[in-house]
């Protein structure tokens, strides 16, 4: 096609290449959330709905774009890590993190009445979006451990507060100025001896937050084949495998996830 006078406005198309040899992660959070949490009726501390829709959304966006390795979700954000060696889009920051971002929330809208059944989607939501690249292994797995202890954090603080309001009868602003610079080890033992929690025994995904990586997994399916002794065809069954994106609710601070899955970090595939 000729080139027309006009053809000069791609010039001013910013270069958002991501650097060589580098991790691209993709963090989103959900915008405004504690408004829509509160007008959509969510538990406290925890909504186990929620968790899972945005858990099936982050799903869904592992599934249909290319090159991500793993993802680390907590509360409304969810971290996407795309393989060093990612060259999807000529590596655009941009492209990345708009895919990402969207799929994930047309995901939210389209999946919430699996999770929420007759609560209504009062309006849309949104979600906020940010590229990071991490040049160092050591990089990626601090910043993931970074998102994992802020899980831990909050929940601990949450469970504790929560407890307090619910079942002790506190106001929120006693809660909070119970709460107010302890460690802890102090809000363990208000759990433990006020309520008899042991925060331990609380859900791993409220814990630890929910990781998602590819897995192999077997899978059988029946097949119909045609030989020179069944020309009618006969049904057998075939094994194959596949990879699937599985959820974890596990420690990634510590070293032993990376051991155990160390083709994550590996990033030659
Ligand atoms: P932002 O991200 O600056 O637009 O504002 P927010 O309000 O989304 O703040 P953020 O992302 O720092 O905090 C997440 C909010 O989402 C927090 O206020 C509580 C709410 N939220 C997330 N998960 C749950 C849940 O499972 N249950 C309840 N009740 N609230 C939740
Ligand atoms: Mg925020
Ligand atoms: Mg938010
Ligand atoms: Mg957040
Ligand atoms: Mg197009």
């Amino acid at each position: 096609m000729a080139k027309t006078k006009f053809e000069y406005v791609r010039q001013f198309e910013a270069d958002d290449t991501c650097l060589q040899n580098c991790w691209v992660v993709v963090r989103l959070d959900g915008r405004n959330f504690h408004k829509f949490a509160n007008l959509h009726d969510f538990r406290k501390p925890n909504d186990e709905r929620a968790l899972r829709l945005m858990t099936r959304c982050a799903l869904t966006v592992m599934e249909e774009l290319n090159d991500i390795v793993i993802a680390y979700g907590q509360s409304d954000e969810y971290s996407f890590v795309f393989k060093k060696t990612s060259n999807w889009f000529k590596r655009r920051a941009s492209k990345f993190m708009s895919h990402v971002v969207s799929q994930f929330s047309s995901s939210f809208v389209f999946y919430w009445k699996d999770y929420f059944k007759d609560q209504a989607l009062l309006f849309p939501p949104g979600f906020d979006g940010r590229v990071i690249l991490y040049p160092s292994n050591q990089n990626l797995r601090d910043y993931l451990s970074w998102r994992q202890a802020d899980c831990h954090i909050n929940n601990l603080y949450n469970t504790t507060f929560w407890a307090l309001v619910q079942q002790g009868g506190l106001s929120n602003s006693e809660a909070e100025e119970k709460l107010k610079g302890s460690l802890a080890g102090e809000k363990n033992d208000i759990l433990f001896l006020e309520f008899n929690v042991n925060y331990n025994n609380e859900p791993e995904m409220y814990r630890k937050g929910t990781v998602l990586i590819w897995h192999k997994v077997d899978e059988s399916i029946d097949k119909k084949i045609i030989t020179p002794d069944a020309p009618e065809g006969k049904n057998v069954v075939v094994k194959r495998t596949r990879k699937k994106v599985l959820p974890f609710h596990v420690d990634i601070i510590g070293d032993k996830f990376w051991e155990e899955h160390s083709e994550i970090l590996a990033d030659n595939s």
